[in-house]
C-alpha cells in the first residue's frame, strides 16, 4: 500500500505515522508513506495558497490550482490516477468496513483542508469519496488521515504480528471484549475472577463470551443488532434485561 498525503502540514503526518507498528511496516516495505506539501505547487511569488470567499464570509479558501497541480503532479508519476479520499465533517463516516474496502486499494491519496476549506472546483475534479472520522469538529484533515492511516494499515498482512492478526477478525462478532486480568492475582483486595483460575476451558470460554454480551449491552447496544447470538445467548442477553428491571423495582 502508498499512501499520498496532501497537506499544507506535511510534517505533521509525516513524523506522526513515522513511528510506532505503522513506521516499522514502512522499514519493512510493506507500506509507503509520502507527505506531499500543497504549497510546493502554488504559483504564486508569495506562495499563497489561499484566498478570500468569492461572495463575502470569514476566513480563507485553499485554492484549486495549487491542489489539482499536486494530484497531477502525483499522477504524472505514478502514471496513473489513484482514489482520492477528501478529509471533511461532511463525509461518510469512517469505520472498519471501510477500512477494509480500502485496503484492497494500490495507492490511496488522502487530501487535508485546512481553513474554511478548498474550492468546490479542485473537489469536484479529483476527489472520489468525502469521509470523515465523526461528529466533532477539528482543525484539520490531517489528524483523519492519520487515523484512517493507523486502521487501513493494521489490515495489510505482515504488519500485526501474527499473534495480534487472529485478533483482526474479532471485530466481526459485533461484540465488545471480555475483560482481561494478570498477576498479582489479588490487588488492592481486588480477586481475578475465580472461574479464570479454574483451568476449567469450557468454563472459562462460556464465562467471556457472557462478559462480551454483557459490556455490549452495557455499552454500545447499537451493536447487538448486528451480533451472532445463539439460542443459548439470546435467553442470557434477555436475562439482561429482567436483572436491570429488577434493579429498578420495575
Ligand atoms: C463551522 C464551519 N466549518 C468551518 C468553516 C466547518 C469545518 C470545516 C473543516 C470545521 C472544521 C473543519 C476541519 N475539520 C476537518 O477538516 C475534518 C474533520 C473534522 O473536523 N471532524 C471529523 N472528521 C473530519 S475529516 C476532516
Amino acid at each position: 500500500m502508498n499512501y499520498h498525503i496532501l497537506t499544507l502540514f506535511p510534517d505533521m503526518v509525516a513524523d506522526g505515522l513515522n513511528t510506532s507498528i505503522i513506521g516499522r511496516a514502512a522499514d519493512k516495505g510493506l507500506l509507503s508513506i509520502e507527505a506531499i506539501n500543497i504549497r510546493d505547487y502554488t504559483k504564486e511569488k508569495h506562495g499563497h495558497v489561499d484566498d478570500a470567499p468569492y461572495g463575502g464570509g470569514a476566513g480563507m479558501v485553499m485554492q484549486a490550482l495549487p491542489v489539482c497541480e499536486a494530484y497531477e503532479a502525483l499522477c504524472k508519476r505514478l502514471g496513473k490516477r489513484p482514489k482520492v479520499l477528501y478529509m471533511t465533517p461532511q463525509g461518510r463516516v469512517f469505520n472498519q468496513t471501510i477500512a477494509r474496502e480500502l485496503a484492497g486499494e494500490e495507492d490511496l491519496v488522502f487530501l487535508c483542508g485546512h481553513y474554511e476549506g478548498i474550492d468546490e472546483r479542485a473537489l469536484e475534479m479529483i476527489v472520489s469519496d468525502c469521509l470523515s472520522i465523526g461528529d466533532y469538529v477539528l482543525t484539520g484533515g490531517e489528524l483523519p488521515a492519520m487515523v484512517m492511516i493507523d486502521c487501513i494499515s493494521r489490515l495489510i498482512p505482515g504488519v500485526l504480528s501474527n499473534d495480534s492478526s487472529a485478533e483482526i477478525e474479532s471485530f466481526h462478532d459485533n461484540l465488545l471484549e471480555y475483560p482481561q486480568y494478570t498477576r498479582p492475582e489479588i490487588y488492592e483486595g481486588r480477586r481475578v475472577p475465580e472461574v479464570l483460575l479454574s483451568g476449567h476451558h469450557k468454563r472459562i470460554e462460556q464465562w467471556r463470551r457472557e462478559q462480551s454480551i454483557r459490556r455490549t449491552w452495557e455499552r454500545r447496544p447499537d451493536l447487538l443488532d448486528g451480533a451472532n447470538l445463539t439460542e443459548k445467548e439470546m435467553i442470557f442477553l434477555k436475562s439482561l434485561g429482567s436483572e436491570a428491571k429488577k434493579d429498578l423495582q420495575i
